[in-house]
């Protein structure tokens, strides 16, 4: 029998690719490479795979009329038009857990580098500037306050971490966790008056977009710092860019960005501010684990087993 087509729509890592190349007819962004391939190709295509940062949109969905699921590589999923997927009857699948400890470890390295500005106190040694004086004095992470926008599996880790710091913990979250010994706030804006740190870590899409705005870095203050692991759509990036670049907030440390690799020139420029490129989940055992559950579900899919990880 011959190998099931699919779609591939990402850069996706080598090995992952590797894996689909052996097992799958791979087709490998031709969608967004050759519109005339693409029209011979598409009637033919039963699976898609994706990245977490793809856009798989209906229009897109509607070019495949044999389309039987997508597998996203990432527990986001906000690129991918689901409820178009499910009128189609397409199952979506992702990849949670096998990253939430690897997300949450970024999560607190990135509080503690623009706390104690870890980045910034390694170049004043490279540039030589220590002989000339002491590194100014940073701000203490362990007993502070910090606040969770969004305590999912991920925002549960960080807290886990931070309480090994000592730290006090809050949260806001749609629903109130009665689970959870944290305090809790029902916005965004109560939970920014209230801590020295808001880490970030929702889903991205439309119900978080813009949730962290102008009013939320006012809250937060001028000894506050925000730091963003979920999706740069879920902060008004200009508003931000002015908190930090006026003292609305003390700082920010990011992984996300709302047009990536593009990062505003106000950002990359602000003394105030650690930057990384959305590499939460980019250690080779993560991404390993991820690739391998990506692709068991389109795996079991075509198998006709049952999926292992479909978004809910
Ligand atoms: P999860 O378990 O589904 O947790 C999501 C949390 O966000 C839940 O507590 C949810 O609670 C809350 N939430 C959703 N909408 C909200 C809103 N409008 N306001 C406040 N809270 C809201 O997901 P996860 O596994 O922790 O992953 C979270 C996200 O992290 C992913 O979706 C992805 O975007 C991001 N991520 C980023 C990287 C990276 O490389 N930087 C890597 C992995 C994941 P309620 O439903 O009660 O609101
Ligand atoms: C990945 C992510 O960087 O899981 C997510 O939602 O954003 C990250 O783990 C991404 O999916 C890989 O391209």
């Amino acid at each position: 029998m011959s190998k099931p087509e699919i779609l591939v729509v990402a850069k996706l890592w080598p090995r992952y690719m590797e894996a689909l190349q052996d097992a799958f007819i791979v087709h490998d962004r031709t969608h967004l490479q050759d519109a005339e391939q693409f029209a011979t190709i598409a009637p033919r295509i039963r699976g898609i795979a994706a990245s977490g940062e793809s856009r798989v949109d209906a229009a897109l969905l509607a070019q495949l009329p044999a389309l039987e699921m997508i597998s996203v590589f990432g527990v986001g999923y906000d690129g991918v038009d689901v409820a178009a997927a499910r009128a189609r009857g397409v199952p979506v699948t992702n990849t949670p857990d096998v990253l939430t400890e690897e997300v949450a470890d970024l999560g607190i390295g990135l509080m503690l580098s623009i706390a104690r500005r870890i980045p910034q106190a390694d170049r004043f040694v490279r540039e030589g500037a220590w002989p000339k004086g002491p590194f100014p004095l940073t701000r203490k992470v362990s007993g502070a306050r910090l606040g969770i926008v969004g305590l999912g599996r991920i925002g549960q880790a960080i807290a886990d971490r931070a309480a090994a710091f000592g730290m006090s913990i809050a949260y806001t979250t749609r629903n109130r966790r009665d689970d959870s010994p944290y305090a809790y706030h029902p916005s965004a804006e109560a939970l920014a008056r209230e801590v020295d740190f808001l880490m970030v870590i929702t889903p991205g899409g439309a119900g978080t977009r813009g949730l962290i705005d102008a009013k939320v870095l006012a809250a937060l203050g001028p000894k506050g710092y925000l730091i963003n692991v979920a999706r740069g759509s879920v902060v008004d990036q200009p508003a931000l860019v002015h908190a930090v670049t006026t003292g609305v907030i003390a700082g920010a440390a990011l992984d996300v960005f709302a047009d990536e690799p593009n990062v505003p020139d106000e950002l990359r420029a602000a003394d105030n501010v650690v930057l990384t490129p959305h590499m939460a989940s980019g250690t080779w055992e993560t991404r390993g684990a991820m690739a391998d559950l990506a692709f068991a579900n389109l795996q079991a899919h075509f198998a006709g087993k049952p999926l292992l990880t479909p978004v809910p």
